[in-house]
């Protein structure tokens, strides 16, 4: 999953969630990227964020949905107030991938429909995941070679 903030303490809102993620009945965070400072994308006005994409390893009786439902408690927990899409946020958490599911549903969509055009998603996953592939068979560095961005010292513009 991707986690996002760019509101107050940052890198204190995503280690928190990642503590929170851990807790969780049944799901156990098997690996987590850097953080990344990344330029804003879609509402451009707005601090920085601070990204970092996690692994996780779930029991077989958690679903998607349920993954889906527990982050969105934890981002509650972790003070999110809802106020316009794409703008500011103490915590963002998004499904990316689960699995090869591909899952069209109206709360949930995996693979996570903008992920492949997202450098502060894919340049995170590919420190954990450089093997991955998506469901439709095509390579993480493949999909990350159609985008545009820099990367340095952690830091990503796009
Ligand atoms: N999340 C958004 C919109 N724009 N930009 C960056 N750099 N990082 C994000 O996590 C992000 C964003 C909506 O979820
Ligand atoms: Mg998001
Ligand atoms: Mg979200």
């Amino acid at each position: 999953m991707c986690l996002g903030s760019n509101m107050g303490d940052t890198d204190l809102h995503l280690a928190n969630a990642i503590a929170e993620i851990d807790s969780l009945d049944g799901v156990r965070v098997t690996k987590s990227s850097s953080i990344f400072r990344t330029e804003p994308q879609l509402k451009k006005d707005q601090a920085w964020f601070a990204n970092q994409v996690v692994s996780v390893e779930c029991s077989e009786y958690v679903t998607a949905h349920d993954l889906l439902n527990s982050l969105l408690e934890i981002e509650n927990t972790l003070g999110r107030v809802r106020e316009e899409r794409f703008g500011p946020r103490v915590i963002d958490l998004d499904v990316l991938l689960f699995g090869n599911e591909v899952i069209e549903s109206e709360d949930l969509i995996v693979p996570h429909p903008r992920m492949t055009e997202r450098a502060f998603v894919l340049v995170p996953l590919q420190e954990i995941a450089p093997q991955l592939h998506f469901p439709d068979g095509r390579g993480l560095e493949e999909v990350l070679g159609m985008l545009e961005y820099k990367v340095d010292a952690n830091q990503i513009w796009q």
